[in-house]
């Protein structure tokens, strides 16, 4: 499958968003908005068609040995947390493990990068998130990623530190690899102690598991929303495929975090780069 047209990658008949002013993208906008406010996850069943994602899944699969490993107990929050005691709920730290196959990675023909650039999906998500401006981040390692996650391979509880994460399920394992979350656990004004600590003790009745498909797309706002990825069980990997906007346009990622990226893959350590400045 050459996968030339847009109508072999993307349910167009369910998801016309290139007809920006018909009723079904008007429908899509409430559904979505309504859902983003109660529930912090808006999904789009079926969005790639299921012969795409698999294309899509296989060429980041074979990323995979030269793609940068995440193996690190993460923190919660993103940034520096400013409550106390070493055993507060706020300091604990969850593991997390994954390959993250980066943008350069991608083939220019890849199937999920015709769906990143098309320029109807942007101009939704900017809709539906009702900003100003929306662009496609052109960061040459992270405007457009994956998750590849293998057998025990997992995402720990934490707050992301932007607001919103726009996600494309490619594969799904045979178990784990869940998406769990508590939506809107904590709020710009209270961090809800109490709340995170049940979450973490697993006693809380507010986390909920989605029920995601592959090629569905997901928008998630992540800040406020506790979630994890619970681990991967079987062989079957786990590939979620990523994409980044900023209401700026023309803005990378810093160097430190390139720079991370670069010592975790394969055969670039870095050294030898006299920071950042090529030597003869
Ligand atoms: O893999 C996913 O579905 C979401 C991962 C996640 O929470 C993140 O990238 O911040
Ligand atoms: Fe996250």
């Amino acid at each position: 499958m050459s996968f030339e047209n847009l109508s072999d990658i993307v349910d167009l008949t369910r998801y016309p968003l290139h007809e920006a002013d018909s009723p079904v993208v008007a429908a899509l906008l409430r559904e979505g908005r309504e859902t983003l406010a109660a529930d912090a996850l808006f999904t789009m069943p079926g969005f790639v068609l299921p012969q795409a994602s698999a294309a899509m899944a296989a060429e980041l699969e074979a990323r995979v040995p030269m793609a940068p490993r995440y193996e690190v107990e993460r923190e919660i929050y993103a940034y520096e947390p400013e409550t106390g005691a070493a055993d507060h709920p706020c300091n604990a730290r969850h593991a997390c493990r994954y390959h993250q196959v980066l943008n350069h990675q991608i083939s220019n023909e890849s199937p999920l990068r015709r769906v990143f650039i098309w320029e109807p999906l942007r101009e939704f998500l900017r809709r539906l998130m009702g900003y100003e401006t929306f662009h496609r981040s052109e960061c040459p390692h992270l405007a457009l990623t994956a998750k590849v996650a293998g057998p025990g391979d997992t995402d720990g509880w934490h707050y992301d530190g932007n607001d919103v994460v726009f996600s494309v399920l490619l594969r799904q394992p045979g178990a784990g690899g869940l998406f769990e979350y508590a939506p809107n656990l904590r709020s710009e004004g209270d961090e809800n102690w109490d709340g995170l600590a049940a979450v973490l003790a697993g006693r809380n009745d507010t986390v909920r598991r989605a029920s995601l498909a592959v090629g569905d797309l997901n928008v998630f706002q992540g800040d406020c929303t506790l979630h994890r990825v619970t681990p991967v069980e079987g062989d079957t990997r786990r590939i979620v495929g990523l994409f980044c906007y900023d209401r700026e346009p023309g803005t990378n990622f810093g160097e430190a975090y390139i720079e991370e990226l670069r010592k975790r893959t394969p055969g670039q350590s870095g050294a030898g780069l006299n920071g950042g400045r090529v030597t003869a």
